[in-house]
């Protein structure tokens, strides 16, 4: 439970219109105070039928992954860099995102609600 209301506070974009629309959104890689490389923010949250337009920014020196293996996203963003990825949430759930390059240190979600 104490998770739930974590994701919930780190909403940033939901569309509230009845219909699919856009999600856009800014996701850095930062360290947290605990020393752990995360893409922020972590949750993600759409509405099943958006375009989601996410810029990464890589705030590191290495490079680092963003992947959302359900909508088929596997980026690699160079150190200092970023780049924009744009995919349809085309399904409805709850899908894991992670670095691929380094799967133990960045792990996230993608909310898409009916
Ligand atoms: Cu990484």
């Amino acid at each position: 439970m104490r998770r739930f209301w974590l994701a919930l506070a780190l909403v940033v974009g939901v569309s509230t219109s009845g219909t699919a629309g856009e999600v856009t959104l800014t996701v850095v890689n930062v360290v947290t105070p605990q020393d752990v490389k995360i893409w922020e923010p972590t949750s993600l949250f759409a509405k099943k039928g958006d375009s989601v337009m996410l810029k990464l920014i890589n705030r590191h020196q290495d490079e680092h992954g963003y992947e959302v293996a359900a909508f088929g996203v596997k980026e690699v963003v160079e150190g200092g860099k970023s780049k924009d990825v744009k995919f349809t949430a085309d399904k409805a759930g709850i899908f894991p995102i992670k670095c691929h390059l380094h799967p133990a240190h960045v792990v996230g979600q993608l909310v898409v609600l009916e």
